[in-house]
C-alpha cells in the first residue's frame, strides 16, 4: 500500500493498514485505533479524515522519531562505565524526520503520552539513552509492547531501605575481595570487581523472585565473581570459604578448586523460604548452562509445578563466553520446548569487555555479545553495572516478564574488571589504553553511595558502621580457620539423595530386578491398548498383535519391548522415567514407537503413559538436534531425580563425541570433583554394520579409558532380557553411577537376540554369560553384537570344541564373574577376546592393559580388525569381507 505522507488519505490508508495488521504500526497509532473499536467489539468503518493532513503528516514523523529511539536508542545509550563514547544515530535527531526545532512545543494527541514533542522526547531521552539501552525489535510484539508500557511510564525509585540494602550488597562484594587478595596473596579469585553490581542484583533477583512466588533458585555460572556469589548469594559460609583457600583436602577426596564449587541453602525473605543453589561446573565456560537448566526442571517436576512460575533459573555468562560457546544457542534453543522448557530463564551477561585479553571487536562478528539471545526473541537490556536504581527496575521488570511469559530475558550488566583476568595477571600488556580508564574509577559503592549521600539516604557514620561491621566479620571468620586448620569435609548426600551412594560398586548389592510374570503380561497388555476411536496406522497394527504375542508367551520378546517393559514396570512402580534424544519416540531404527500417533488427527498417544492410576510418570521427548546441549541438560535432570530412571540416548553412539565435555568434566569426574552422583543413562548405538566409518561406533574405548574409581557402568548387553533387568538395576540398586549402553541397531531384530518372557520374570543383570562346552580347544571371549555372528559362525563350521563367554559389563570389570565363568576350563586352554571394533578401539586396550597376555591364568590374545584411525571402512563390500576374516580368525 502507498502511503504518501501529505496524502489526503494517509490516516484512512493507515486505518486501513490497522485493520489487516495492528502489529504493523508503531504503538501509538495501535493504541489510537484500538480506542475506535466499539464497545461491541466490532471495528468503526474506515474513519473520514478527522485530522488536517499537514497535523496527520506531522504525528507521523513524530511516531518515526519515537520509533527510531525504540530500536536504536540503545546504540547511544550511556552503558558504559568507562565512559566510552558511544555515537548517537542520525535517526535520533529530529533532521533525520524532517521535523525542525519550531515543532517542539506543538501539542500532541494524548496517545502519545506527552502534552508536546519537547516533553516527549525529554522521556524517551531518559528512557532510551540513559543507563540502559533497551533492545526489544526482535520480541514478540505482544511482549515488547507489556515492555514497553512499563518502561515508557516513570521508572520506580527504589525506597530509602532497599537503596541502603543495595549499597550494602555492594559494599561486601568490594571488601569480600579485597580482604581474599590481602589474606591470599597470589591466589586466583577471578574477582567481581567493576562487576561489583553482580552481587545486589542476584541477591535482589532472589528476593524479588521470592516475592513472585519463587521457592527455588538454581544458578549457573563461571569464574568470574563466583566466591564472592557464593558467599552472598548461595549462601556458603565465609568460614567454609576460607578454609577452602587452605586447601586441605580430605584423605581420599580428589576435590576440585574452589571457584568451581557449588553450594545450596535455605533462604528466609519476607515472602518466604527460598531454597538457593548454585550448580557445580568445571572450568569449561558455559557448559553448565543445560545442567542448570536439567536441575531446575527435575525440582518443577518433583513439585509438580505445571506452570513454572515456582522455579527460578539464573544463568551468568561472561560476555566473550555468552556469544563464543556454541552451547549458549544449543541452551537457549531448549527454552521453548516442551520436553526442556523451565518457564524462563533470567541470563546475566557478567560483561567486563574483555575476555580474558581478547576485545569485543575479536570475540563477536555482531554488536554485543548478548546478540545470540534474539534468537529466540528474548527481550535484551543492557544496563551500567554503575546504575544500580535503574539496575534494580530493569530486574524488576525482566522477572515480571519472566513469570508472564515464562521465557528468557537477558540482562546485559556493562562493567569492566579493575585487575588482570586473574589476580596475578598484568593487563596493560593487551589493554593499557583501558586500564588508564579503569584507574581512575571509583569503586562502585563509593559511586552509589555519593548518590545516596546526596539524597540524605544514607550518612557517612552508617556507611562507616556497615563496613566496619562486615570487616569484622570477616576477621573473625578468618581467625576461626587459622585457629583451627582442617579439612573442608564435603557436604554428604542429604535430602531428596539420602539413602542413595556412590563409592565401590561392590560395596552395593545386586538387585533382584525380575518382575512376576502375570504383572509383565498385563503391562504388555496395557501397552497395546488403545483409546476408543484411535485411528491405528495400519502398519503398526502387526507391531501392536505381536506384543500380544508375547504376552501369550507365543513369541519371545524383542530388544524394544524389553525396553518398554523395564519402563512400564518402573513406572507403575513409581520411578518417574525420562527419555529424551534425536527422534526418541519413535526410534532411530523404526523399533520403539513409543508414541503412536493418530493417522488421521496426528495426535500422540503414548501407551506408557497409560498404564495404571497412580503411576509414575512416563515422559519420552524428541530432542532438538543437539547432543551436547541435551545430554547437559539431562545430566543436570538427574542430579536433582534420583529415584527415576534418566536416559539420553545418541541418533547413532558416534555423536556422543559432540557432547564429550559432558562425559569428561561431569559424567565421569562429577564424583571426585564434587561428590555428586548422578544415575544418567547414555543409550549408544553401536556395531560395524557396513555403514561407513560413522553410524558404527560409540567409542566404546573412551569410556573404558575413563573408567576408575568405579565412576561409571560400561555395559554391552546381548539379549533383550539382559538389557531389561540392567535398566532395572539402575533404578533397583541404591548405587549411583552413570551407566554407559552400547545398545543394538541390527540385533533389534535379529532372530535369535531375543528372549523369553521367563527370564525377565526371574533372575538379575549377568555382567557375565558363560557357556560350559566339554574339552573345549578356546574360549572365545567377546561382548555385544558379534557373539551372534560367532555362533551362526560356530554352527557353520561345527566347531563345537569352542565355548563362546560373554563380557556383558566392561567396567566395574567382573573379575570375580568371569573367572567363575572361566573355570570349567583347564588353564591351557587359550582365551581369544574377539571384538569387531580396530585393535585400537573397543575394549581390547582396556583389557590387555588389565591381563598383560594372561586372563586368569589362560594365555590371553585378542582377534580384532588391524589397527586404524577410522572406526569403519566406508564400502559394504569390504565390510562383510573384513567380517567374515575377523569371525574365520577367531576360529582358526
Ligand atoms: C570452553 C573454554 N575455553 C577456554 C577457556 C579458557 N578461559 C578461561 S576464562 C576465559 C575468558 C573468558 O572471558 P569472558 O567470558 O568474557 O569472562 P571473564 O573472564 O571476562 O569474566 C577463557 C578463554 C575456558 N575456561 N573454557
Amino acid at each position: 500500500m502507498e502511503l504518501t505522507l501529505e496524502s489526503q488519505g494517509y490516516l484512512e490508508a493507515l486505518y486501513r493498514a490497522y485493520l489487516e495488521d495492528p502489529f504493523a504500526l508503531p504503538e501509538e497509532w495501535r493504541r489510537y485505533f484500538s480506542s475506535l473499536t466499539l464497545e461491541d467489539g466490532r471495528r468503526r468503518e474506515a474513519p473520514s479524515p478527522t485530522l488536517a493532513p499537514e497535523e496527520g503528516a506531522f504525528l507521523l514523523k513524530v511516531a518515526r522519531l519515537v520509533e527510531a529511539y525504540r530500536t536504536q536508542g540503545h546504540l547511544a545509550a550511556q552503558i558504559d562505565p568507562l565512559g566510552r563514547p558511544r555515537p548517537r544515530p542520525r535517526a535520533l535527531s529530529l533532521e533525520a524526520h524532517g521535523l525542525d526545532p519550531a515543532d517542539l512545543d506543538r501539542p500532541l494527541p494524548p496517545t502519545f503520552g506527552a502534552p508536546t514533542l519537547r516533553a516527549l522526547l525529554e522521556r524517551l531521552e531518559a528512557v532510551y539513552l540513559g543507563p540502559v539501552g533497551i533492545e526489544l525489535a526482535h520480541v514478540e510484539p505482544e511482549e515488547a509492547e507489556w515492555l514497553r508500557e512499563a518502561l515508557e511510564a516513570p521508572w520506580p525509585k527504589p525506597d530509602p531501605e532497599t537503596r541502603r540494602r543495595l549499597l550494602e550488597a555492594l559494599l561486601q562484594a568490594s571488601l569480600f575481595e579485597e580482604f581474599l587478595q590481602k589474606k591470599y596473596l597470589g591466589a586466583k579469585t577471578f574477582s567481581a570487581e567493576g562487576l561489583e553490581s553482580l552481587i545486589p542484583l542476584l541477591k535482589e533477583a532472589v528476593l524479588e523472585a521470592a516475592r513472585l512466588g519463587v521457592r527455588e533458585v538454581v544458578l549457573g555460572m563461571a569464574h568470574r565473581g563466583r566466591l564472592n556469589v557464593l558467599a552472598h548469594v548461595a549462601g556458603k559460609p565465609l568460614e567454609r570459604i576460607f578454609r577452602e583457600f587452605e586447601e586441605i583436602f580430605p584423605e581420599g577426596y580428589a576435590g576440585d578448586v574452589k571457584y568451581h564449587l557449588g553450594f545450596s541453602s535455605d533462604q528466609e525473605t519476607p515472602y518466604g523460604p527460598v531454597h538457593v543453589s548454585l550448580a557445580f561446573n568445571p572450568s569449561h565456560l558455559e557448559f553448565v548452562n543445560p545442567v542448570t537448566l536439567g536441575r531446575l526442571r527435575a525440582k518443577q517436576d518433583r513439585f509438580g509445578d505445571r506452570e513454572r512460575k515456582k522455579g527460578l533459573a539464573i544463568l551468568v555468562h561472561g560476555d566473550s563466553a555468552f556469544i563464543g560457546e556454541g552451547i549458549v544457542q544449543e541452551t537457549l534453543n531448549l527454552s521453548g520446548l516442551p520436553g526442556y522448557r523451565v518457564g524462563g530463564t533470567l541470563h546475566v551477561v557478567a560483561n567486563n569487555q574483555l575476555g580474558f585479553t581478547t576485545l569485543p571487536s575479536e570475540y563477536t562478528s555482531g554488536r554485543y555479545p548478548t546478540d545470540i539471545a534474539k534468537m529466540i526473541g528474548a527481550p535484551i537490556f543492557h544496563v551500567n553495572a554503575e546504575a544500580l536504581d535503574a539496575l534494580w527496575f530493569i530486574l524488576r521488570l525482566a522477572l515480571a516478564y519472566r513469570q508472564r511469559f515464562g521465557k528468557d530475558v537477558v540482562l546485559d550488566l556493562v562493567g569492566y574488571r579493575r585487575r588482570g583476568h586473574n589476580e596475578t595477571d598484568e593487563p596493560t600488556f593487551t589493554q593499557a589504553p583501558m586500564y588508564a580508564l579503569i584507574a581512575k574509577k571509583p569503586e562502585p559503592w563509593k559511586v552509589y553511595a555519593e548518590v545516596l549521600k546526596g539524597e540524605g539516604v544514607v550518612t557517612e557514620e552508617a556507611l562507616k558502621a556497615m563496613r566496619e561491621g562486615y570487616l569484622e566479620r570477616l576477621e573473625a571468620e578468618f581467625a576461626r580457620v587459622k585457629a583451627e586448620p582442617g579439612p573442608v569435609i564435603p557436604h554428604g548426600l542429604s535430602g531428596i539423595w539420602k539413602g542413595y551412594v556412590g563409592g565401590p560398586d561392590r560395596l552395593v548389592p545386586e538387585a533382584d530386578t525380575g518382575v512376576p510374570k502375570e504383572r509383565l503380561k498385563d503391562l504388555l497388555r496395557r501397552l497395546t491398548a488403545l483409546p476408543e476411536g484411535f485411528r491405528l496406522h495400519p502398519k503398526l497394527k502387526r507391531f501392536l498383535e505381536a506384543r500380544l504375542e508375547m504376552a501369550e508367551e507365543r513369541r519371545p520378546l524383542d530388544w524394544a519391548t524389553a525396553e518398554a517393559l523395564a519402563f512400564a514396570s518402573l513406572a507403575v512402580e513409581g520411578h518417574r522415567v525420562r527419555l529424551t534424544g534425536q527422534d526418541a519416540l519413535r526410534g532411530t531404527f523404526t523399533q520403539r514407537h513409543a508414541a503412536l500417533f493418530d493417522y488421521e488427527t496426528g495426535a500422540p498417544y503414548l501407551p506408557l503413559q497409560h498404564l495404571e492410576a497412580g503411576q509414575a510418570e512416563v515422559e519420552i521427548h524428541n530432542s532438538p538436534l543437539s547432543e551436547a546441549g541435551v545430554l547437559g541438560f539431562e545430566y543436570g535432570y538427574s542430579l536433582d531425580y534420583p529415584e527415576g530412571l534418566i536416559l539420553w540416548e545418541a541418533q547413532f553412539g558416534d555423536f556422543v563425541n559432540v557432547a564429550q565435555v559432558y562425559i569428561d568434566q561431569f559424567l565421569a569426574s562429577a564424583e571426585a570433583k564434587w561428590n555428586r552422583l548422578s544415575g544418567l543413562v547414555l543409550l549408544l548405538p553401536h556395531g560395524l554394520e557396513g555403514q561407513g566409518p560413522e553410524h558404527s561406533s560409540a567409542r566404546l574405548e573412551r569410556f573404558l579409558q575413563l573408567g576408575a574409581q568405579d565412576n561409571l557402568q560400561v555395559a554391552y548387553p546381548t539379549t533383550p532380557a539382559q538389557y531389561f533387568h540392567l535398566l532395572r538395576r539402575q533404578v533397583k540398586r541404591p548405587l549411583r553411577k552413570p551407566l554407559i549402553v552400547m545398545t543394538p541397531k541390527g540385533l533389534l531384530r535379529h532372530p535369535e537376540a531375543v528372549s523369553p518372557l521367563e527370564e525377565l520374570a526371574s533372575g538379575r543383570f549377568q555382567k557375565v554369560i558363560g557357556e560350559k562346552v566339554k574339552g573345549a580347544r578356546k574360549v572365545l571371549l567377546t561382548s555385544g553384537k558379534v557373539y551372534y555372528e560367532l555362533l551362526a559362525k560356530r554352527r557353520e563350521l561345527g566347531a563345537e570344541d569352542v565355548a563362546i563367554l560373554r563380557l556383558e559389563l566392561l567396567y566395574p570389570f567382573p573379575e570375580e564373574e568371569l573367572k567363575e565363568a572361566l573355570s570349567p576350563y583347564p588353564k591351557k586352554t587359550p582365551v581369544v577376546y574377539v571384538q569387531e571394533e580396530p585393535v585400537n578401539q573397543g575394549a581390547w586396550w582396556y583389557l590387555q592393559a588389565r591381563f598383560c597376555g594372561e586372563i586368569f591364568g589362560h594365555p590371553f590374545r585378542v582377534v580384532a580388525r588391524p589397527e586404524s584411525p577410522s572406526p569403519a571402512v566406508g564400502s559394504s563390500k569390504v565390510h562383510k569381507k573384513e567380517q567374515e576374516a575377523l569371525l574365520e580368525e577367531a576360529f582358526r
